[in-house]
């Protein structure tokens, strides 16, 4: 009898670890999804079929002018120049890792973002490297005492000591489980990274701070329904640091991979669509918005992600909420959009919220542009064990545990990359 109770108990504590707090109202059901009709990224708007790598071209434009009006928006076209000063450079991990902080002016009056570096001391020419923003300010990735708390606008946040939206001593190093700085080095890459409230913050502030206020796709002093929201201001930003990249010897701007967690997954995502020079995109647990289809409606939705975080997309992605079937492009083409640069998509088991599922299919319906360009696409048809990587052109894995970014998901995308860089 006791043992059976106690049996009971244990299966009730794993089952509650295995249901993750999610938000109420919305679906985690799977046999409840809605059904939809999922675009077909090999077919012009006309409904004719894409058949070559020269049809594909112009395919690429339509969608990629989808998505620039519906859901993200337009941005300016890159600056003349770029102005970068070198703030910190030294040696750190035992003379392992040198670290570098660079600060970078993106326009000519402002926003100044700093960009941090960790390179392996030993390389003998240029590395390839990760280059991500972060959510917290450059000192919480790494505990060393002289990389800058950053001056911008920070979320408040008791335990990284952040109020009053300023960043404080107190978060240093607080965020560097997700920053496997030792990891990346030792296998030859640099791992590069700024903070996104630098580039701008986050939040629905009408254009009035942060790079909106310095720059703007046209002359208009109001935000246009098609143009850019916050995460393509933060893509913009990411590459800024690809031409700072492009000008310095320590890395090797054309071996440069785009990763971002969450809601810089999406960035990273949107990063690697209107950046050819990325050479391979990571979207780590990015959910709706990013790489989970929207049509799918499965936890987080167009309507509550417009409504909870207005300034992420641009207006135009509004006049889909509650109407995802209106939705003329869906997220695996936005994956498409990065073809034929390999593109790594990861979930994690228990952030129903992000969608595993609508992540995954994201991945296998991108297959197609894949194989018509490379011959190779997602080898998998099935969504996978967890902990089961498949690392290809579109690489995908659903972590076992909670939405975050971890040494593990770090460990795969180290293999991807080194995979990439031999093909
Ligand atoms: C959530 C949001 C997600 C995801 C996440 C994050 O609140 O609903 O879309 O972006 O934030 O960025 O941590």
């Amino acid at each position: 009898m006791i043992r059976r109770s106690i049996l009971a108990f244990a299966l009730i504590i794993l089952l509650m670890d295995n249901i993750q707090a999610q938000p109420k109202g919305y679906l985690y059901d799977e046999d409840k999804v809605p059904q939809f009709v999922i675009p077909d990224p090999l077919k012009f708007q006309n409904g004719e079929v894409v058949k070559t790598t020269t049809d594909w071209k112009k395919r690429r434009g339509e969608i990629f002018n989808l998505f620039e009006s519906q859901i993200f928006g337009k941005s300016p076209s890159r600056p003349k120049s770029i102005k970068a000063t070198s703030s910190l450079s030294k040696t750190i991990a035992n003379g392992k890792i040198l670290l570098r902080q660079i600060e970078i002016e993106l326009t000519d009056s402002g926003p100044t973002v700093s960009v941090l570096m960790f390179l392996p001391a030993n390389a003998t020419g240029q590395v390839p490297a990760f280059l991500g923003l972060n959510f917290n300010g450059n000192h919480t990735v790494h505990p060393d005492k002289e990389i800058a708390i950053t001056k911008s606008w920070v979320r408040n946040n008791g335990g990284l000591g952040a109020k009053n939206n300023q960043a404080s001593e107190m978060g240093r190093g607080a965020s560097q489980s997700r920053w496997s700085v030792q990891q990346i080095t030792d296998a030859g890459f640099a791992a590069i990274t700024c903070y996104y409230g630098d580039i701008d913050p986050d939040f629905d502030d009408g254009w009035k701070n942060g790079l909106h206020a310095h720059i703007r796709p046209s002359q208009s002093n109001q935000p246009q329904a098609d143009e850019w929201g916050s995460i393509a201001a933060w893509s913009w930003g990411l590459s800024r640091i690809v031409d700072y990249l492009e000008t310095e010897d320590a890395v090797d701007a054309k071996s440069v991979f785009v990763v971002g967690h969450s809601r810089l997954g999406k960035t990273s995502l949107w990063a690697g669509a209107t950046d050819p020079r990325f050479a391979g995109v990571i979207s780590n647990n990015s959910g709706c918005g990013g790489a989970a289809l929207s049509k799918r409606a499965f936890g987080e939705t167009v309507k509550r992600i417009n409504t909870s975080f207005p300034h992420w997309f641009c207006d135009n992605f509004n006049k889909y909420n509650d109407n995802e079937q209106e939705l003329p492009v869906d997220q695996h083409m936005l994956l498409a959009l990065c073809a034929p640069r390999p593109v790594y998509i990861a979930s994690a088991s228990k952030d129903l919220w992000a969608d595993p599922m609508g992540e995954f299919l994201s991945a296998k319906y991108a297959s197609p542009v894949y194989k018509l360009l490379t011959g190779n696409g997602l080898n998998i048809d099935d969504f996978p064990n967890v902990n089961t990587p498949t690392i290809g052109v579109i690489s995908y894995h659903v972590r076992d545990g909670k939405h975050d970014i971890t040494p593990y998901d770090w460990q795969q995308y180290i293999t991807f990359g080194k995979k990439a860089l031999s093909n």
